[in-house]
């Protein structure tokens, strides 16, 4: 690594000997993963922009290099479609092999998907605002972070409209996703009894990419891609028009994690509107109506966690899963029920994965279908932990963050950047030297753990 490369010593002064390490291996494992305009998730595997991935990836480099932050947002915001939709997948023009491609996806269908760069047709949960507010924060050249925040206030608006307009049903006030790509968390088992009414794609002559570069028994099946495909194939056959996609999906999810986010990004949205002297009233207004749903619709008094609502069928998904501790990031529990949901996290994380293990994992390690090395079906995500880590801050949870925190650098320092973590053995799987974890592990390097300790 040359020394421009290196992460800045000035920054990481308060870092120890051994974080100092981990801090310039995870800017190296970044610097790998650069591509010149973005970053990808990982070699092989995701070879193109992602849309949260790009998010978590600005929130890391916010914390040592806001041009890089700031290019990152850019060159995702370059694949939004002309009625704010920000796609989840932003092709670059390379050829580099990933199933479904932009052929696949035959974008140009719609009259809003941008010529250039090609993009897939669906969203990802929107934490960009969020990640561009954070930019300013850390950002030392304060002027080049607001002219950011200035350049991105109307994408990001566009975007949020897109969401607010399109994804929103009158009378619910949720986000809705009609996809599992669009949770980020694909194959999780909160998707299980949804993608059992759909009717697996006929493909012919299809190669899953990702099979090149992963273990088979990481991944979902091929069963659970051909029912991803059936939807893409019907929302291509749609033009991926959104009114007619709302009427005709067979799957459409009122995602916990997807509001979380939402309801963050909104509130983060009108301070940027507050920093650069712009009106962000109605963000304010979408994130009260987003939290005050998941109160009425998600929060269950019986788990005490929040769960997702399956619109089509008109119930709730009361499937027990990491993701489901999340809206603690956005303030959306009252006092009582963020209680209650740390103590239900102190009997599933340590009942179940020991003291020695601080982490949530994706699915209940006590229900029968935990893999712990399946993908979304039981491994630790980082980005996930990164969420509750923030949430438990922000109600005062300064023992259990700072516990997360350390169990997180731990794990990183032990196994390495991977895309997932087994959580009881701690060994990395999926994809090794994962953006997104580098990210958010520098990212909680930057925080104060010192901090939490004081607090506690
Ligand atoms: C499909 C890129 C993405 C992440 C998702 C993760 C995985 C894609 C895939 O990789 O999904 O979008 O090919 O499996 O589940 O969260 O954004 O890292």
């Amino acid at each position: 690594m040359s020394a421009e490369q290196r992460v800045d010593d000035a920054m990481l002064g308060d870092f120890d000997t051994a974080h100092r390490a981990l801090a310039e291996r995870a800017r190296e494992v970044l610097e790998s993963n650069w591509l010149g305009h973005a970053t990808r998730p990982a070699a092989g595997l995701y070879p193109h922009q992602w849309s949260w991935d790009a998010g978590f990836i600005a929130i890391g480099y916010a914390r040592f290099d806001t041009r890089r932050a700031a290019a990152e947002l850019r060159s995702l915001f370059r694949g939004q479609w002309s009625d704010g939709m920000l796609p989840h997948i932003v092709f670059n023009g390379g050829g580099e092999s990933y199933f479904p491609g932009p052929d696949y996806w035959g974008t140009e269908r719609s009259p809003y998907a941008p010529p250039r760069p090609r993009t897939s047709g669906i969203v990802q949960p929107p934490i960009h605002a969020t990640a561009a507010l954070r930019t300013f924060r850390h950002a030392t050249d304060r002027d080049t972070a607001r002219a950011l925040l200035e350049e991105l206030m109307p994408k990001l608006a566009a975007w949020h409209g897109y969401l607010h307009r399109e994804r929103v049903r009158p009378g619910i006030g949720l986000v809705e996703i009609w996809h599992p790509w669009e949770s980020g968390m694909d194959n999780s088992p909160l998707w299980d009894e949804a993608l059992s009414r759909i009717v697996p794609a006929r493909v012919r002559d299809w190669v899953r990419a990702d099979l090149d570069h992963a273990d088979p028994a990481e991944r979902p099946t091929d069963e659970d891609y051909l029912r991803y495909l059936h939807l893409v194939d019907l929302f291509r056959e749609l033009s991926y028009d959104p009114e007619r996609i709302r009427a005709a999906t067979p799957f459409a999810v009122a995602d916990v994690l997807m509001n979380t986010l939402w309801v963050q990004a909104n509130r983060d949205l009108a301070s940027i509107a507050d920093i650069i002297g712009a009106d962000g009233s109605r963000f304010t207004a979408w994130a009260d109506e987003a939290a005050a749903a998941m109160g009425e619709i998600c929060w269950d008094d019986t788990l005490d966690v929040f769960v997702d609502f399956d619109l089509v069928a008109g119930a709730p998904i009361c499937t027990r899963v990491g993701a489901a501790f999340a809206p603690l990031f956005a303030g959306i529990p009252d006092a009582d029920q963020a209680r209650r949901m740390v103590r239900r996290l102190h009997d599933e994380v340590g009942e179940h994965l020991g003291a020695t293990t601080w982490m949530v994992p994706s699915f209940d390690p006590s229900e029968p279908g935990f893999m712990p090395t399946n993908y979304w079906r039981g491994p630790v995500w980082i980005n996930v932990n990164w969420v509750l880590y923030q949430g438990l801050r922000r109600y005062g949870y300064h023992v259990e963050a700072a516990s997360l925190r350390a169990s997180l650098l731990a794990l990183a320092e032990r196994s390495g950047f991977f895309e997932h973590y087994d959580p009881v053995t701690g060994n990395g799987h999926g994809a090794d030297r994962f953006a997104w974890t580098a990210a958010l592990v520098l990212d909680l390097l930057f925080e104060s753990g010192a901090d939490d300790a004081r607090t506690a």
